[in-house]
């Protein structure tokens, strides 16, 4: 059976999680961290995975499911290594997978790959998404179905060495009294396999509309978007990476900007923290994961979930992944 802040499998170690509501049961996108005790850096070597395993659950009580492999690097022809944080998203009668992957340049690059079951398999396209950069992809397919790609990641997933618009492998660091570098955004195209315009970088103001600063570690963007929407408004949630928060801002408008609010998740066991939160059976779920079964390795990982919970005023109640 599946508890609140257990890992949902023990079985191979997942991180990452992308939870969606496909066929009347929760599916979970996760990464696939593997089991090895290589050295660790900032540029995030030490995550090295190679392939997606899909999980789903009943109910949120249920045991949780591992379908299998359902993409492996070597079936992707642009890619080299490093299969990360992946979203899944459903339009046109087809589940859709997106993935970033360092390319044969090392550069990464986000992939899709489609199937006609959300538990896979799934057939990579050819190459990349034309235009796409860094990590760490979200898809929303908002009420009039156009769908958004949030993306974007600091340090390892390299967001700051696009600021030209070209890859500079060794890009100065923002000034840390300018603004931050937001996450990116681009709609795509109705057959959800290109963007429809180059992707646009996200605002993130403060209360009183000032733009959050890149020194600012404990609220500016670092990596991990996930978009959701609760009573009409739009919640843009992220990691702090540096200081190991999950945060969220609330806009009007999917492409922003988005105000800052609050702390949706305390840090958990392990340096990442990563999330989504979805609706199922009329309750709000937080999944995220934490380093607790491998003992604190930063990159042996495992998907947990809690119940998440509104204020009157739409804010979200903070959570404490360990006051249970
Ligand atoms: O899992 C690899 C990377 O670690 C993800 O892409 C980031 O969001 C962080 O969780």
């Amino acid at each position: 059976m599946s508890k609140p802040n257990e890992p949902i499998v023990s079985h191979i170690f997942t991180a990452d999680p992308s939870a969606h509501v496909f066929e009347g049961k929760i599916y979970i996108y996760p990464s696939h961290d593997l089991d090895h005790d290589g050295p660790t850096n900032d540029n995030g070597d030490q995550y090295q995975m190679e392939d997606y395993h899909i999980l789903s659950m009943e109910d949120a009580n249920s045991p949780c499911i591992d379908h299998g492999e359902a993409l492996h690097v070597k079936d992707v022809p642009w890619a080299s290594k490093q299969m990360w944080a992946p979203d899944a998203a459903f339009k046109n009668n087809t589940y859709y997978l997106y993935f970033p992957a360092r390319d044969k340049d090392g550069i990464f690059r986000i992939g899709v790959a489609t199937s006609a079951s959300p538990a896979g398999p799934f057939k990579a396209e050819e190459n990349y998404i034309p235009g796409s950069y860094s990590i760490d992809p979200a898809v929303l397919v908002d009420e009039d179905n156009r769908a958004f790609m949030y993306f974007g990641g600091l340090w390892g997933g390299q967001l700051e060495k696009w600021t030209t618009g070209e890859f500079v492998a060794d890009a100065a660091d923002p000034d840390v009294n300018g603004p931050a570098l937001g996450p990116l955004v681009a709609e795509l195209t109705e057959d959800m396999l290109t963007f429809k315009s180059d992707p646009v970088e996200i605002s993130i103001v403060d209360e009183e509309g000032n733009p959050l600063l890149a020194g600012d570690e404990e609220r500016r963007y670092f990596e991990g978007p996930w978009m959701h929407k609760y009573n009409g408004k739009y919640y843009l949630s992220y990691s702090t990476g540096s200081t190991h928060k999950l945060v969220y801002a609330i806009g009007d408008n999917p492409q922003g900007p988005f105000v800052y609010k609050g702390t949706i998740l305390t840090p958990v066991i392990g340096w990442t923290t990563h999330h989504s939160i979805v609706e199922f059976q009329n309750k709000w779920y937080l999944f995220y994961h934490d380093a607790s079964l491998s003992g604190g390795v930063d990159h042996k990982r495992s998907v947990k979930f809690t119940e998440l919970k509104y204020n009157e005023d739409g804010t979200i109640q903070t959570i404490d992944p360990y006051d249970n």
